[in-house]
């Protein structure tokens, strides 16, 4: 079978892609979804700020900006109970990925020591790890990796044309490097963007790009659709076309067809029928529960039902799936032997 992964995408061929005709290219997607996962089932992962606002960084998008006049309470880091808690209670309800999220442009050494206590004991509750703490050393890395953590988020968030239209505290180039350093380190990277925010679809087509391009994929890449916050520069920017947002989903999933692509922010604004769209363009992680960082998320209930609806499943941990496979290659011994 040919190598389906490439990483000398064209802008021009992203951008041939985003113009297909929208049954062709959520069927080129959905064929490429098929011959790499099981397109019935769908990772899960919950969020948890464990420090919220105050952030140095400008992000247009974000409650959690310092420069931004928004409503948000800020909250120093939370103690090692509460964390403990919400995880326990996430894998409860199904969620086999915690992702802890902090307001920082960069941390303290210390901060993080906080942090690795935190990675560890969610993952004593047999969770996958997840944590975003913006710009990270190469020793504050290996400090991560140390500590066993299974994935480091950090976004790209645009093209790097519209970049200094959202964020000028940071560049592109920070984005990217601290990229690297976790690659460096082997940690898995969970990267992507935000749909809504003014951007052009040659945007769109420039960041994913830069997602595709990169050295080796990202394992996980979330398409956030902008959550407007009042008080935020960004709140008012008229919003995206939501085929438009399904259609970047089937472009990333053409693009990058080994990863997760999860469907993330801005949920609550979407439909029942969008969420659908999403699912059959390749879409299969998302965050569940009912908040996300500062913003809501639908509630659980809502989730569960809407999978039911749509014949669809939660992906159970790895852990499971390894017990899971191990019966079924017993299973197959134990038929062929009743067969011979
Ligand atoms: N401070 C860290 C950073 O910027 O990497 C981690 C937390 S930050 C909130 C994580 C990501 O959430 C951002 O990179 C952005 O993609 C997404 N995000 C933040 N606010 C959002 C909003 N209002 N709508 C959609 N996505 C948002
Ligand atoms: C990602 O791409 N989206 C998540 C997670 N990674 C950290 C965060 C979404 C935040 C939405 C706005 C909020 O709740 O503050
Ligand atoms: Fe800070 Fe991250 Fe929000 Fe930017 S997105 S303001 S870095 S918390």
């Amino acid at each position: 079978m040919t190598d389906v992964t490439r990483h000398d995408w064209s802008l021009e061929e992203i951008e041939g892609l985003l113009d297909l005709p929208f049954n062709d290219l959520l069927y080129r997607a959905q064929t490429l979804h098929r011959e790499q996962f099981d397109p019935n089932r769908v990772q899960v992962s919950t969020l948890l700020s464990i420090k919220t606002g105050a952030c140095s960084e400008d992000c247009g998008y974000c409650s959690q900006s310092a420069k931004n006049a928004t409503e948000l309470e800020r909250e120093k880091l939370l103690p090692i109970e509460e964390v403990q808690r919400a995880a326990q209670e996430a894998k409860e309800k199904g969620a086999t990925r915690f992702c802890m999220g902090a307001a920082w442009r960069n941390q303290t050494d210390k901060n993080l020591q906080r942090v690795v206590e935190m990675i560890r004991t969610v993952h004593d509750l047999g969770m996958e790890t997840c944590v975003t703490l913006g710009m990270l050393s190469d020793s504050q890395a290996q400090m991560l990796k140390e500590a066993g953590l299974d994935y480091y988020n950090h976004n790209l968030d645009t093209s790097p044309e519209f970049y200094g239209n959202v964020v000028t505290t940071r560049t592109y180039q920070d984005r990217l490097d601290t990229l690297a350093r976790i690659r460096e380190q082997g940690i898995n990277v969970c990267s992507g963007g935000i749909l809504g925010m003014g951007e052009s679809r040659r945007d769109r087509a420039s960041m994913l790009r830069e997602l595709a391009n990169l050295p080796k994929h990202p394992e996980s890449v979330p398409i956030n659709m902008l959550v407007q916050v009042e008080g935020t520069p960004l709140y008012g920017t008229e919003a995206l076309d939501p085929f438009e947002f399904v259609r970047t989903v089937a472009v990333t999933r053409i693009l990058m067809p080994k990863s997760y692509v999860r469907l993330s922010a801005g949920r609550t604004g979407m439909n029942d029928q969008t969420q659908a769209l999403c699912f059959m363009a390749g879409a299969n992680s998302m965050f569940y529960g009912e908040r996300l960082l500062t913003t809501d998320n639908p509630e659980a209930d809502a989730d569960r039902k809407l999978f039911q609806r749509l014949g669809l499943h939660f992906e159970e941990s790895l852990e499971l799936q390894a017990t899971e496979k191990e019966c079924d290659s017993k299973r197959k011994v134990r038929l062929a032997a009743e067969f011979s």
